[in-house]
């Protein structure tokens, strides 16, 4: 199971909107097909692994040297390993429990159970009905860790959230004032590399009004390979300017307003309404949902990172700590939170923390 998890992971970046998924094809202690889901709409991970089964060294090693002669016998004596539950719906391609059935493999090992309606169990119920023997809740947290976002986005109905953020030693985001619109660099590059990667696996970047206007970032994954994720920009009055650069056409962008602003059809400019009273995190979470992100990652200034976690809505934290000194500053946001790790990237520290009260 923990090499389908390391399998999985793989397709993060590019499996969006659908789970990560792995799974490894077992017989006598030795792995003869492995394979992950890569891409909606390509075949899932299960598929993969038996797929590979037919041309799988070890496979063929055990069919010239065994009692075993075909193919077919030995996916009867095989084990399927899978992280997630194999889904029993015809979605964008068919479902992997009926091809594990005719496939003939009659021990299934799952991770756990899908929380997408469409399967929740049925996937299970009908290889049960099959005859085949189903063992569950193998390495159940650390698969249901690897889908954080899917899960979060099925059970919670809001997208997985990331707050990020560099702070000085003395805890200043940014200085008060400066002369141009550009981000002073409070990180080193490496860092900053590991902010695009985070960029090309999450679907959505937050930002206010005063970042937008004040450093005036294009927030697109270009120090990495991979997507870049929709950008959401609180604008209460409509202040940005259009020749600000997260209006260029790198990415979709949603402008969260409380000017009522019709959408001009088939643009990647979206106008959505908030009413700016209260509760901007949830309702800025639920135009995410709407939207069909799974994760955000709130990229700042301090008081939209403050009211995510005034509002208690966020999943984990990263804190670069870069070693440029300022007198003045504005400062970090404040929050209460457990310390899950800490690294240094060169001269920056990198303190990520998880909320536990979610
Ligand atoms: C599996 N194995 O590798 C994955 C599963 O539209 P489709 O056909 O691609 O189905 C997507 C749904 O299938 C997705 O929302 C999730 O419930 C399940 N994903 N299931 O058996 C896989 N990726
Ligand atoms: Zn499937």
């Amino acid at each position: 199971m923990r090499r389908c998890i390391e399998l999985a992971k793989n397709g993060l970046g590019t499996t969006y909107p659908n789970p990560l998924v792995g799974s490894v094809l077992v017989y006598n202690n030795l792995i003869i097909g492995e394979g992950w889901h890569y891409k909606p709409g390509k075949a899932h991970a299960e598929v993969h692994a038996i797929t590979n089964s037919k041309t799988n060294y070890n496979a063929a090693e055990i069919l010239q040297s065994s009692p075993i002669t075909s193919h077919q016998q030995l996916l009867e004596k095989a084990s399927l390993y899978v992280s997630l539950e194999p889904c029993s719906h015809t979605g964008k391609t068919p479902p992997c429990a009926d091809l594990i059935i005719a496939s003939g493999i009659k021990n299934v090992i799952i991770g756990c159970v899908d929380p997408n309606p469409k399967v929740a169990g049925k996937g299970i119920l009908k290889l049960k009905n099959a005859g085949c023997k189903v063992t569950q809740g193998v390495l159940e947290q650390q698969c249901k860790q690897l889908n954080k976002r899917f899960f979060t986005f099925q059970e919670k109905k809001r997208p997985y959230v990331f707050l990020k953020w560099a702070q000085t030693t003395e805890g200043y985001i940014a200085p008060i004032k400066k002369d141009k619109k550009q981000p002073v660099w409070i990180s080193n590059p490496y860092s900053r590399q590991q902010v695009h990667q985070l960029r090309a696996q999450e679907q959505g970047i937050v930002i206010g009004t005063t970042t937008a206007l004040v450093d005036n970032p294009s927030l697109t994954t270009r120090q990495w390979a991979g997507t870049s994720p929709t950008r959401l920009v609180i604008d209460r009055n409509l202040k940005i300017p259009k020749t600000a650069a997260i209006f260029n056409d790198k990415a979709p962008t949603i402008i969260i307003t409380q000017v009522k602003q019709e959408t001009t059809p088939n643009t990647s400019i979206i106008y959505e309404y908030s009413s700016f009273e209260k509760n901007l995190a949830q309702q800025i979470c639920a135009i995410a949902q709407k939207h069909n992100l799974q994760s955000i990652i709130i990229e700042g200034g301090t008081k939209t990172l403050q009211t995510f976690i005034d509002e208690n809505i966020w999943d984990q934290a990263f804190v670069y700590t870069g070693k440029i000194s300022l007198e003045n500053g504005i400062k970090a946001p404040v929050f209460n939170a457990t310390l899950h790790s800490r690294n240094n990237i060169k001269d920056t520290s990198l303190c990520i923390y998880k909320n536990n009260t979610q």
